[in-house]
């Protein structure tokens, strides 16, 4: 851990996150939960993504995650030396053998525990396995999947983009210094290009993260030059490799 003068810690994933997105351009997650991935599947999708040119992942989910389905899945996609960053979406998502943890607050939730209620139960936790937390305010958006409706979100509008871009600054101004603009994990179509550039105007020393709905380069490039830092993707993982590989092709040509 980087101390700063101010006893700031950022963590070695988060250094290593933003380093990559300035030397690399825009970043690729893929998104594996444990749930829907069975170990042998997670291996694979590890080396396949990894060869393909990825850059972290993610691992959670909404419904029937278990800290030892987690922990098997982590461990798989270990082997491949890239970040493997928890994206919880309850505290059975919570592995002690993650490089780090987006520590989320579903900021629009109408639901105090959401926001910070399962915080609170899982902070001992992961101070206990030395996880990295990396600040993050969850933004629902659209339809908002599994995730909104588990989440007890108030989803914000497709539309309103001001709305979703006050919020990112509420999130950055109480030290949040990641936003992660969700529109849940298999919705019928991903976040604006709009949407993403107003939040990024306003949280623009902020890192932002966009997933749900993401199926094709063209959606993904959009969203990138737009102003995403990182996009999403895990259904289209599961269902078509190849256009998950042509969205990384297209994220890495982007500044
Ligand atoms: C869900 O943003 C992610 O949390 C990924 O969504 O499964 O639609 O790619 P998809």
């Amino acid at each position: 851990m980087k101390q700063s003068s101010y006893g700031l810690d950022i963590g070695k994933t988060e250094q290593l996150l933003i380093r990559k997105r300035a030397d690399n351009g825009v970043l690729h997650f893929s998104l594996v939960d444990p749930h829907k991935t069975g170990l042998d599947q997670a291996e694979l999708i590890g080396e396949e993504m990894s060869s393909l040119g990825t850059d972290a992942f993610l691992v959670g989910g909404s419904l029937g995650v278990s800290p030892q389905s987690a922990y098997e899945v982590i461990e798989a996609l270990k082997k491949t030396g890239l970040p493997v960053i928890i994206f919880p979406g309850d505290l059975g998502n919570l592995a002690p053998n993650a490089d780090a943890i987006l520590f989320l607050s579903l900021l629009n939730s109408s639901n105090p525990y959401f926001i910070v209620g399962a915080q609170v139960q899982g902070a001992l936790l992961i101070a206990k396995y030395n996880l990295e937390a990396i600040p993050t305010a969850y933004l629902i958006i659209g339809h908002g999947g599994a995730a909104g409706f588990m989440g007890h979100a108030r989803p914000i509008p497709w539309e309103q983009y001001d709305i979703a871009a006050a919020y990112a600054l509420a999130g950055y101004y109480m030290g949040m210094r990641f936003t992660y603009l969700e529109a849940g994990s298999g919705a019928p179509r991903s976040i604006s290009p709009e949407m993403v550039a107003r939040v990024k105007q306003i949280v623009n020393r902020g890192f932002l993260i966009v997933g749900g709905g993401i199926r094709d380069d063209s959606s993904a490039k959009k969203l990138a030059d737009s102003g995403a830092d990182a996009i999403v993707t895990g259904t289209i993982i599961e269902k078509d490799i190849e256009k998950a590989k042509r969205i990384i092709k297209a994220l890495k040509k982007t500044g």
